[in-house]
């Protein structure tokens, strides 16, 4: 019998996912890392006592080249310009995405935004005052943007990988589409907070922005890769010839960092380099494959993004809507996150789909899925 639940509010997407935290539930809404520690990354964490008096000691520029060095290398982000300054440590990728917002609507009222992303993009975007016009990621990835969209923009903002779709743009589109925005005058703003998923988006970004000459800026994550309790840095990067305010604007919100969770990315993507981002890739894949056996021979049932490596993915509910399995599952205890909020300009593309996360112990994931699938099989109003 189904518990009475409580009726639900959520505005965004992250709502849906703060209701997945507030319970001993099944959480499988949410994008960030909850996997087990590996044996590795236990050792890095036992040793945070001795890294909080090293962090004390040192100074704080230092540890942040070295936090810088270690982990845009992991990503093979080997043009990255800390030398010249230009990689700010913000407390989270969205803290730098909200910095790049108000430097932008300085200069500009519109940004071309690809369409479906992870909805607190568009809205932070919004809540600054910026009109938004959809690129649908089909056509960023396999077409020159028209000129009547550049000329009324400021900044074309891309999330690679994307968050859900997983989808990666190839540097020969990236330099296609900067050598656009450099013509038409245009910020090119990247999102790569996924890109340590997958090695296809790990060719050196900022060797082919800067030889494009175009005006950009991208914004690198450690908050999706690692299990660290929300102990994460995001990077915001702008080219030396952005010309907006990011640097003012950055300094007006934060000072720095924390040296001792610089430390920790720093110890963490060392072992990532040696071997640590393989095995997360693996696990990731794992999962994936774990999560498709367990509905191949549901009927209606069919996962959306064939490539994706990111640690989500994709599924589509047949003729169900994603809201109506959402709420069955829910009152199991179990938590999805709803696709139609991915689809910011046109919500309903997205309501027969749902997201689940693969950055979990297997465990959790195979009970999700097999809730998941009695709900499917069984409710007669679920049947596809
Ligand atoms: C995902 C949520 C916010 C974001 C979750 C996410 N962050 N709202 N500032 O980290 O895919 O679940 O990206």
């Amino acid at each position: 019998m189904n518990r009475i639940l409580p009726t639900v509010s959520a505005e965004n997407l992250t709502q849906f996912e703060t209701l997945a935290l507030a319970t001993s539930s099944m959480n499988l809404a949410d994008g960030h890392a909850r996997q087990q520690l590996t044996a590795a990354q236990s050792k890095i964490v036992a040793e945070l006592p001795s890294m909080w008096a090293e962090a004390a000691m040192r100074p704080a520029p230092e540890i942040e080249q070295e936090a810088t060095e270690s982990f845009f290398g992991m990503l093979g982000q080997h043009s990255h310009p800390f030398a010249a300054g230009r990689t700010l440590s913000c407390y989270s990728s969205s803290l730098a995405m909200e910095i790049l917002a108000r430097s932008l609507v300085t200069t500009s009222d519109a940004v071309a935004l690809i369409h479906p992303t992870f909805d607190n993009i568009p809205d932070i975007l919004r809540g600054v005052g910026l009109r938004l016009v959809p690129v649908e990621e089909e056509q960023a990835h396999d077409e020159d943007l028209p000129a009547e969209l550049l000329e009324q923009v400021g900044c074309v903002f891309i999330t690679t990988p994307n968050n859900p779709t997983g989808r990666v743009m190839s540097e020969a589109r990236l330099r296609r589409l900067a050598e656009q925005c450099a013509e038409y005058g245009v910020v090119l703003a990247l999102d790569t907070c996924f890109r340590g998923f997958d090695p296809d988006a790990q060719f050196d970004h900022y060797a082919v922005l800067d030889a494009s000459g175009c005006r950009w800026v991208v914004i690198e994550d450690t908050g999706k890769l690692w299990p660290t309790l929300e102990l994460k840095i995001g990077w915001l990067v702008p080219s030396a010839n952005v010309d907006l305010p990011i640097e003012k604007i950055h300094s007006d919100i934060l000072l720095g960092t924390s040296p001792l969770i610089l430390l920790m990315v720093k110890r963490l993507a060392d072992d990532g380099a040696d071997g640590g981002l393989a095995e997360l890739q693996r696990t990731i894949a794992d999962h994936r494959a774990l999560l498709r056996a367990e509905f191949a021979d549901v009927p209606g049932i069919s996962f959306v993004d064939e490539h994706a490596r990111v640690s989500v993915e994709r599924l589509h509910v047949g003729s169900r809507l994603g809201m109506d399995v959402w709420s069955a599952v829910r009152s199991q205890n179990l938590y999805v996150l709803p696709c139609q909020k991915f689809h910011w300009a046109r919500p309903h593309e997205g309501e027969r789909m749902l997201r689940l996360a693969l950055s979990r112990n297997p465990s959790t994931l195979l009970a999700g899925a097999r809730v998941l699938r009695s709900a499917l099989l069984d409710a007669p109003e679920l049947q596809g």
